[in-house]
């Protein structure tokens, strides 16, 4: 059982600077794996905020514990507790982002210098699983059209591909014998959706930096897609002029689209997609929500994908 502690304490203010630092170095050393998985989470994080934002809703959050102990991260386990037990071991720094591709100015990225992004931002957003359960989670991280517009993308380029760290001494999923998924994990986006002021890189969660569970060190949010599209702890964004591959498609091209823009009246193949769970309320007997067209974002989005059949177009 890990260590719960309040929502709104930081673990900077648990735990004194010196301890933090050289827990971090022992860390470091022949027996860190084991210690990290007993640690609470969160202890090796460090503060991180950014100014409020016009785009957060104002529903109530999901709790920082169910948040960062009910994940998706299939490099480290298909169970929803395998991120948060298992993520310890991926090595987040250094790290570095390459864009490359058709740009004007490719570039390699040192994370410290995105986390220092003058454009960060907390935003909380509407979060939906294509599983069915959503949660409400404040970010800290910046627009992509940010760096976008930092790499100087020529005309040529109509889509943005998107790639995870392949790691397999620090990913315990990728020596799986039967993957679920073809690896690296990879993602993309339409240029005008990579654009929109909604996309966001998020850098962290809670007023800290991202813990590993949730995709540290940089992963991406697209508040009206399923949550497959936020690729995490990315390390390359190549910039294209064909829609790019991306690993739920691939896996399964009849259940997962390209798109994949939340839409309660499309489907899953194998269920519906009209309701949903918000984690956190109340087990068995909370009442399901019903599921908003682009998540609730239509505002914002829907102009994205005027003339298009959404049905096809899934
Ligand atoms: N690299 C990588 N990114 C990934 C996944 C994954 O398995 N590997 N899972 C996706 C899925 S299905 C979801 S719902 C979200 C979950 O993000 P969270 O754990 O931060 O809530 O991450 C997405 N990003
Ligand atoms: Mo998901």
């Amino acid at each position: 059982m890990l260590i719960r502690r309040p929502d709104d304490v930081l673990p900077s203010e648990i735990t004194p600077r010196e301890v933090y630092f050289n827990r971090r170095q022992w860390m470091a050393g022949a027996a860190g794996l084991a210690l990290t998985a007993s640690l609470p989470k969160g202890l090796e994080a460090a503060p991180l905020s950014g100014a409020k934002s016009p785009f957060s809703t104002d529903e109530k959050k999901t709790s920082r514990e169910d948040v960062t102990s009910y994940n998706n991260y299939y490099e480290f386990g298909t169970g929803k507790e395998d991120p948060a037990a298992k993520a310890g071991s991926l090595k987040t720094a250094p790290w570095t982002v390459k864009v490359d591709g058709m740009v004007g100015k490719p570039a390699e990225f040192a994370i410290e210098d995105l986390i220092k992004s003058p454009a960060l931002e907390e935003r909380i957003y509407r979060m939906r699983c294509v599983e069915g359960w959503s949660m409400v989670i404040p970010w800290v991280g910046f627009p992509l059209a940010d760096l976008i517009k930092r790499v100087e993308p020529l005309g040529s380029a109509k889509y943005i591909a998107f790639e995870t760290a392949f790691r397999p001494d620090e990913m315990p999923g990728l020596d799986s014998i039967f993957p679920v998924l073809e690896w690296p994990y990879v993602e993309g986006l339409r240029l005008d959706e990579a654009m929109n002021p909604l996309t966001l890189l998020a850098v962290g969660l809670y007023g800290e930096t991202l813990p590993n569970q949730n995709g540290a060190p940089i992963r991406l949010v697209v508040p009206w897609k399923y949550g497959f599209k936020g690729i995490k702890s990315i390390t390359r964004i190549s910039f294209v002029d064909k829609q790019p591959p991306t690993s739920w498609n691939k896996q399964a091209p009849s259940e997962y689209g390209f798109y994949a823009n939340v839409n309660p009246n499309v489907d899953h193949p194998r269920w519906s997609q009209a309701t949903e769970r918000r984690i956190g309320e109340g087990g068995l007997f909370a009442k399901r929500r019903p599921t908003l067209m682009f998540n609730g974002y239509a505002e914002q989005v829907a102009s994205l994908y005027t003339g298009m059949d959404l049905r096809k177009l899934y």
